[in-house]
């Protein structure tokens, strides 16, 4: 039996389908995921010294590499002064003001453990500043399993959204109107059949969770104007987007200027940190100067600002040369694999915004999540299982992005296309 498999057996008897979060469990493309054993910069090795190209980099997080030098080097002196010591530290510090240089809309913020920390906090402020219950959010984003963004679209588009998993109180989910992405007039509707009710929008300004779908022209500059009209919060979740399609993220790259912006993943440099932060006129409402609470043992943890700050550090002193590096790969390999799908008669519609892309198995174009479902997910499942075949390990669900790090090269992307070519050739 190989050693992942043995791992495997084990691990179905201690977590719930075996892993810590559903999608590593492979469900959607099948096939028995690798247990990993170590990374080094664009690859996987897993516990049957088997090496993978990485292109789903942790979800995120590992935008330089994995055991990129400078951060294994921050985290390992963080962690000779104690992991961990529940009081405010300089370094806390040192990562906000980095954080705040590149996202001018925030100008306080609080630390978290995790993306779902941070959408959930930033909600709640949002429902304290304006008193209002109503959320709205897009079909297909994901912001974490908060309950109240656990929901999926009501029957009609202003109508409230049911649980969209058990364990959500249907009174939670009629508190959420899930709308398309991308359809401001679906958005309007919404203020227009509830006024002076919706308390924010938040929205993943290029989405990743439904796989990669850009905001249409004009979009996102639509959600700041509705929302200022009707007096509700912006809340831009920039967790998978942040520090990825742009050192100053999605509001950097579209020009937007949110209430409320929630990053996670690349600033922690693969520990775990969550942000949330905006306007002081709104963060000044939460304990201990405001009456909206909020609290983390592990808030502001010393060894993942140590890691953020060693990659969000790395990132600003080399920005032209990260991003330029990034989007070169990226759209090599993303037209690559494109251009073999075509010579072999394959639909494909590929969606891609800087260093996150999707590959959709879909005759059309993809922009809402209405039209990344009609994907042919059977297909998407087989071609992942002929990549990991060859040494290309892709995010494993037709609905996830891929992601770039600098620490892949061309001959990555020539091997990866040419095991998309053995794959489309094999279907
Ligand atoms: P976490 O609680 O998983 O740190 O972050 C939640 C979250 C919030 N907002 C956005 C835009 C996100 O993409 C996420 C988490 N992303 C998924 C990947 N699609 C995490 C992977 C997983 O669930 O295992």
């Amino acid at each position: 039996m190989r050693r992942s498999q043995a791992l495997a057996a084990r691990a179905e008897k201690l977590f719930p389908g075996g892993v810590n979060s559903p999608v590593r469990a492979f469900r959607a493309v099948g096939g028995e995921p690798p247990f990993v054993e170590r990374a080094e910069g664009a690859y996987l090795w897993d516990a049957d010294g088997n090496r993978y190209i990485d292109y789903f980099g942790s979800w995120g997080p590992m935008i330089l590499g994995h055991a990129f030098p400078p951060v294994v080097e921050a985290i390992r002196e963080a962690a000779a002064r104690s992991a961990s010591f529940g009081a405010s530290t300089a370094a806390e510090g040192d990562l906000a003001e980095r954080i705040v240089a590149c996202y001018p809309a925030i100008e306080k913020l609080r630390f978290v453990s995790s993306g779902t920390e941070a959408t959930m906090s930033a909600i709640r402020v949002a429902r304290g500043a304006t008193g209002r219950k109503i959320i709205v959010k897009f079909e297909g984003c994901y912001h974490g399993h908060a309950d109240g963004l656990l929901v999926k679209a009501g029957s009609g588009v202003a109508t409230f959204g049911i649980p969209g998993s058990a364990g959500v109180p249907e009174e939670i989910a009629q508190l959420t109107l899930a709308l398309p992405f991308n359809d401001l007039a679906a958005v309007e509707a919404a203020f227009e059949a509830h006024p002076g009710e919706i308390a924010c929008v938040i929205v993943e300004p290029v989405v990743g969770n439904a796989g990669c779908i850009p905001p249409a022209p004009g979009y996102l500059q639509g959600l700041r104007r509705v929302t200022q009209k009707n007096g509700a919060l912006l809340i831009v979740d920039e967790v998978m987007t942040g520090f990825r399609v742009a050192l100053g993220g999605a509001c950097a790259l579209y020009g937007i200027d949110p209430d409320l912006v929630t990053l996670g993943k690349v600033v922690g440099g693969g520990l775990p940190v969550g942000v949330f932060g905006g306007k002081r006129v709104f963060m000044d409402q939460l304990a201990p100067l405001g009456p909206v609470y909020q609290a983390g043992t592990l808030s502001g943890n010393p060894l993942a600002m140590a890691a953020g700050l060693a990659t969000v550090g790395y990132l600003q002193k080399h920005e032209d040369e990260v991003y330029a590096r990034l989007e070169r790969l990226s759209a090599a390999v993303a037209e690559g694999v494109a251009g073999a799908a075509a010579q072999a008669g394959i639909a494909m519609a590929t969606n891609r915004v800087g260093a996150m892309w999707t590959w959709f198995f879909s005759e059309g174009p993809v922009t809402n999540y209405k039209e990344a479902a009609k994907s042919d997910t059977q297909r998407f499942g087989g071609f992942h299982r002929a990549m990991l075949e060859a040494g290309v390990w892709l995010p494993p669900s037709q609905f996830e992005a891929a992601f770039m790090s600098t620490a892949h090269t061309e001959e990555d992307v020539e091997r990866t296309i040419a095991a998309a070519r053995g794959a489309f050739q094999a279907q």
